[in-house]
């Protein structure tokens, strides 16, 4: 039996999709679907279920950042989170500072603790996208010690990445699921 999360629903694997507005998450998730490995939902406003499919992956969105009062509904949903999937806008630089500090204050919930983590550089097909090296180091992920955490380049655009997007996905769920035989 999967997780079963703050409201109750069980799925085999909870994975939270999450970064700014205009990231690209919503792109992103048409283009997964595609690809036929995961299911998604795409939550409108904060109105999050996950999918019940046996077998399949719940993929549950959320824009962070500006979102106010707001940013304590989607804490009151990171229960049960098996992956945590951050998309950034790899061409917006000047909002990096931000997308770094939403990282932290989510990566730094309770209900976070141990959760692996997959970064998604998007938009990386755009000539003025940043490189993954500076990216890496903006966000602070050489300091994510504690956590298994992999970081990829993609482009919802032209689907670039995403497979080896989704075998980070498979790879960090097994390691997951592997730490919590003992947990
Ligand atoms: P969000 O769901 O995170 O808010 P969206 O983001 O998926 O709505 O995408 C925001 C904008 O970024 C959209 O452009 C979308 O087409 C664009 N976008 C998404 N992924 C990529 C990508 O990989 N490369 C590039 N170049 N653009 C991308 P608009 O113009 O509709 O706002």
């Amino acid at each position: 039996m999967g997780p079963v999360n703050s409201r109750g629903h069980k799925a085999e694997a909870q994975v939270v999709m999450m970064g700014l507005d205009s990231a690209g998450k919503t792109t992103l998730l048409y283009k997964l679907k595609g690809y036929q490995l995961v299911e998604t939902l795409p939550t409108v406003g904060f109105n999050v279920e996950p999918l019940e499919e046996p077998g399949h992956v719940s993929l549950t969105v959320w824009d962070v950042g500006g979102q106010g009062q707001l940013r304590e509904s989607w804490k009151d949903y990171l229960e049960g989170t098996d992956i945590l999937v951050f998309v950034l806008d790899s061409t917006d630089g000047a909002r990096l500072p931000e997308a770094a500090a939403e990282l932290t204050e989510v990566l730094d919930d309770l209900h976070m603790a141990g959760v692996p983590l997959l970064v998604l550089a998007n938009k990386q097909e755009a000539p003025h996208a940043l490189p993954l090296p500076e990216i890496r180091d903006r966000l602070g992920l050489p300091g994510c010690q504690w956590r298994c955490w992999e970081l990829r380049a993609c482009s919802a655009l032209t689907g670039e990445g995403l497979p080896e997007a989704l075998e980070s996905l498979r790879r960090l769920l097994k390691f997951r699921s592997s730490c919590s035989v003992s947990s």
